[in-house]
This record gives C-alpha cells, sequence and structure tokens, in this order.
C-alpha cells in the first residue's frame, strides 16, 4: 500500500488531497482545506489577495502559501490512523502565472531549513519584491503590447508560446516589474511560479517549472519545450539565467527537505514538480483523450481539454499548453467566474440554495433578460474597464438576475472555445459550483452536451495526488498508462448526467447569436450600457 499527497495552492485557499493505491485498490483517503482569509488573517487578504486601490492590480503574499504548506502539513501529520512511512511521494498544483521574486539568499535559505523554527521565520529576507502579481492582475497591457510587437504581433506569440501576451501571464508581468522596479528586478536572483515556489520549499532547493505551467508564461517555446530566446529578449534583461529550469511534469525535484521530516515525523518521499491548477485538474477529471472536455466552475471558470497537437487559436483568444501527460491542452479563462456568481447571490441575500430555486423558477432563456456579468476586469473576451451590462432585465429582480449570470457564462463558454476544434459531446464539470445541478443543467442545455459530475471537489488536487503516482511509478522503473493512473479515481459520479433539454437546447440557439452580438458591442463600447 503506498500514499500520494497532492497540494492546490490556489487563489482563495490551500487543499490536500491523500489517495491510497493498493494495486486495483485505490481510494481517496482524506482531503483537507484552510482558507487563508480565515485561517490567516493576519495577511489581510480578501479572497486571497490584497487589497488594492486599483482594481487591475492583484497581487498575493508569497509567504501566506508557504505559511499554509506548513500549516496543512502540521495538520496533516496529526491525522489519526495514517501511516505516513508509506508515503511515496507528494505533488501540487498552483495557482497558474502567479510570480515570486527572490534574492541572492534564498538559495541558501532553502537548503539549509531549520526543523526547529517556523518556515516563515527563516524566509522573511528572501524577497525581492515583497507579493506576487498573480493570474487576477490586469495591470500590464503596456507590456503586452510592447512583447507583441517585439515578437511578430499577438499570432506570433501564440505561435511561439502558445498564447498572444496575456496581461496575467508572466513574461508581461515579469517584464512590468523590470520597468517600474529596475533595483528591485536586478536584486532579483531566481524568479518562481507559484507551483515551482511551493515546490522548492518542499524539496529545499530551487524547483524547476514543468512544461504544464511554463506555457502559461509567454515566455516557452511550446513546441520545444524550452525556453525562447527571442520571448525572453522581448521581456527583461538577462531573464535567462532568473529562471528555473524547465523540466517533464514528471520530474522528481528532490525528496522532501529535512525540514518536513524531522518538523513533522514524514519520510523523504519523492517531491515531484508541481505543475498549474489547469493542467492538474486535466489529470485529475482523467481528461487524457482529446474529444473530452472539463468546465471548471471556481474561482475563474475554466473551459480545457486536451489536444493532440499544438493548434493555438488563430484570433488570439484562449490557450495552448503542454499537458503533464506530454501532448497538449486548449482552455479558455473567464474571471468572472464563482466571484460574479457570488455577487449576485449576495446582492439579492441568496444561499447557493436560494440560487438554485432562482434558477429553477425562472425559464430557459430567461425571458429574453440578458446580463454581461463583468463584475471584475475580465479576461475573455478582454474588458479592462468592469461593469455589468444588464438587457430587459430588471437589477432588483432576484431569479432572473441569477439566471442571467449564469446564462450569460455558459453563452460566453460555448462562444469561445469553438477554437479548440474539439467535438464537445460529454463535459466534466469540477470546482465548487459544479455541485450545483441546476447551474449544470443550464450547462448541458447551451453546449448541448451531457454533462458529469465529479465526486473529488478538488480535481487540481487530486491530479496533483495522480502526477505523483505516475511519476513515482515511473521513477521505480514501473511505469503506468495514463489510463492506468486515473482508473478508479478520475471518473464521474455513477448517476450524475445532467442530460441537456431538447426544448431548452432550441431556445438558446439563436440566443448564441445574440449574446455574441451584445458582446461585441459592449467590448467596443468603454462604458457599461446598462449599468
Ligand atoms: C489560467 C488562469 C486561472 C488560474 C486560476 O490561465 O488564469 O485559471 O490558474 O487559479
Amino acid at each position: 500500500m503506498s500514499l500520494y499527497l497532492g497540494l492546490d495552492s490556489s487563489t482563495q485557499g490551500l487543499t490536500a488531497t491523500l489517495i491510497e493505491v493498493d494495486g486495483p485498490h485505490r481510494r481517496i483517503v482524506l482531503t483537507r482545506a484552510l482558507r487563508y482569509d480565515e485561517d490567516l488573517p493576519a495577511y489581510g487578504t480578501r479572497h486571497g489577495v490584497l487589497p488594492s486601490a486599483d482594481p487591475a492590480v492583484v497581487h498575493a503574499p508569497p509567504l501566506m502559501w508557504a505559511e499554509a504548506l506548513e500549516r496543512i502539513m502540521a495538520s496533516l501529520a496529526r491525522e489519526p490512523g495514517i501511516d505516513w512511512r508509506q508515503l511515496r511521494a507528494v505533488s501540487g498544483s498552483g495557482q497558474q502565472h502567479g510570480s515570486v521574486y527572490l534574492n541572492a539568499r534564498a538559495r541558501a535559505r532553502l537548503e539549509a531549513l531549520s526543523p526547529d523554527r517556523p518556515l516563515t521565520a527563516q524566509l522573511e529576507d528572501v524577497l525581492s519584491r515583497k507579493t506576487a502579481p498573480i493570474w487576477m492582475d490586469s495591470s500590464t497591457t503596456p507590456q503586452c503590447a510592447a512583447i507583441e510587437q517585439a515578437l511578430g504581433g499577438p499570432a506570433g506569440v501564440a505561435r511561439l508560446t502558445g498564447s498572444r501576451a496575456y496581461e496575467r501571464f508572466t513574461g508581461p508581468q515579469i517584464r512590468k516589474f523590470a520597468e517600474e522596479d529596475p533595483g528591485g528586478y536586478s536584486a532579483t536572483e531566481r524568479i518562481h511560479l507559484v507551483s515551482s515556489w511551493m515546490a522548492s520549499l518542499l524539496a529545499g532547493r530551487h524547483a524547476a517549472i514543468d512544461h504544464g505551467d511554463g506555457s502559461g508564461m509567454n515566455l516557452m517555446d511550446l513546441a520545444r519545450k524550452e525556453w525562447a530566446q527571442t520571448a525572453l529578449e522581448a521581456t527583461a534583461p538577462a531573464l535567462a539565467s532568473r529562471l528555473p529550469a524547465l523540466a517533464p511534469s514528471w520530474t522528481i525535484v528532490g525528496p522532501l527537505a529535512p525540514f518536513w521530516c524531522r518538523r513533522f515525523g514524514l519520510p523523504p518521499a519523492r517531491v515531484v514538480a508541481w505543475s498549474g491548477d489547469n493542467p492538474c485538474s486535466m489529470v485529475g477529471t482523467g481528461l487524457i483523450r482529446e474529444g473530452l472536455v472539463a468546465i471548471s466552475l471556481g474561482t475563474s471558470d475554466t473551459i480545457f481539454g486536451p489536444m493532440r497537437s499544438a493548434r493555438p487559436s488563430d484570433d488570439g483568444t484562449g490557450h495552448v499548453f503542454a499537458s503533464p501527460t506530454g501532448t497538449y491542452m486548449g482552455m479558455t479563462v473567464f474571471k468572472n467566474g464563482s466571484l460574479a456568481r457570488e455577487r449576485v447571490r449576495d446582492e439579492h441575500g441568496l444561499d447557493w440554495s436560494g440560487f438554485g430555486d432562482a434558477l429553477r423558477r425562472t425559464p430557459a432563456g430567461n425571458g429574453g433578460a440578458m446580463m454581461l456579468p463583468w463584475f471584475d476586469p475580465e479576461i475573455t473576451p478582454l474588458v479592462l474597464a468592469p461593469g455589468v451590462r444588464r438587457f430587459d432585465l430588471d437589477p432588483r429582480d432576484a431569479p432572473a438576475n441569477v439566471r442571467a449570470v449564469v446564462e450569460a457564462q455558459m453563452l460566453a463558454m460555448v462562444r469561445h472555445s469553438r477554437w479548440m476544434n474539439v467535438g464537445i459531446q460529454s463535459i466534466y464539470a469540477t470546482g465548487g459550483a459544479a455541485t450545483n445541478r441546476d447551474v449544470l443543467q443550464v450547462m448541458a442545455d447551451v453546449f448541448d452536451a451531457a454533462v458529469y459530475q465529479f465526486a473529488a471537489a478538488n480535481s487540481a488536487a487530486l491530479g496533483a495526488a495522480l502526477r505523483a503516482l505516475h511519476a513515482d511509478a515511473l521513477a521505480s522503473r514501473t511505469p503506468m498508462s495514463w489510463e492506468e493512473v486515473v482508473a478508479g479515481f478520475a471518473e464521474p459520479v455513477a448517476d450524475s448526467r445532467v442530460s441537456p433539454i431538447r426544448e431548452h437546447v432550441e431556445r438558446y440557439r439563436p440566443l448564441l447569436e445574440l449574446y455574441a452580438q451584445r458582446e461585441r458591442q459592449a467590448v467596443q463600447s468603454p462604458t457599461p450600457a446598462n449599468p
């Protein structure tokens, strides 16, 4: 019997999923989570990010993520009934794109972490930039323009790196830091992603960036899976020396550092390179073949699925990433995901059950009422000045607003996932809101596809645990196919199928076009039409 641990360092909290594998016998032993706002209030975050006067600037404290890691490992080690000697490997999933800037002291500090003192107390002076810009940051439009200009326009950047230059991607964020704080940039010896920062803490040394998360930087040559020299040059001076190595997602970056073993009685299990949350969710939802897609309804909503070959979109929508399974994945991201649903829920004083009731009480198509739910700046389509637009929708009508936000999100997902050109027949729904079958009915109807739920609420943490299993098998010279890795774990809940309702599907067909028209117009007009 072997244990594998998957950790998910996400925007709002840290989740741990421990799995047990004994030949065909497989089970999730436990899932534990902590939330930054409530469990680590000293950092002063709200929804996991620091308050900011400028809505385009969104940062978080890297030491908060480190403290969360120590807290969760401490509480896992205290769990009754777990034989930690069986822990073979640990891997993780990080919110994508966020970057951590470390000075020359970091290497020695990481390598000499004392088990007698808390982690953060030993890392206080290793940051060359106090805070980490994260994926919600949209403040780098000029840097994106400069990078695109240097690399042959948006299509040139997409051909090289898999995505046009995006505000939240790490390259534009690094360029902004180098421009605005050249002293801080020159004091930076190493720039990590959230994923490689967390892996470095576990391994007690600078860990590599895996190809999956490396694809979210506008810095990696997607075909060659190497740093793209021209992109590095277009981004910041002497960047190559500041980046960790790139490595396949199944790379062992070291054993668990003595800090974890001595402080918490854990064995020197293999630490497997961490990846991004979306690449990990691909594995955690068992998406290992082209044709299946998953929709994750989390802080951001994402739609993604495997691609046999890298086919970046022509119009700059979405991304192609290297997949942790060795092929590729296509993905489109929407920033106004759960936070938009929560805003509507809270504005109307509802709880989630009231939210579901509202969906059941309103007709598919909402009697013509529609919303563009851009409470925050939006990634897809690019909307830098947020503002909610309402069409034939009374802002006080709670049920109609609930339906409007969900329908708009699904209409946008259909529209902006066509570029992937994968015939969508089945959708695996994951993330917090995927427990709500009323939301999933709208998804099934708008996509005209069957939707299945997943038992593991956190597919990214499960995917990380499964990646740990895969890498450990490979390193032990008993490789497992991905089918074998995911079997018995990443399967939809029995009887969870939500089928499209024919009459609703017909009703949504013209609404797809109407939505597209309204979206195009709204993107062109900077101020909300009907705030
Ligand atoms: C992906 C993205 C988000 C974050 C959320 O490109 O920006 O999905 O990974 O954690």
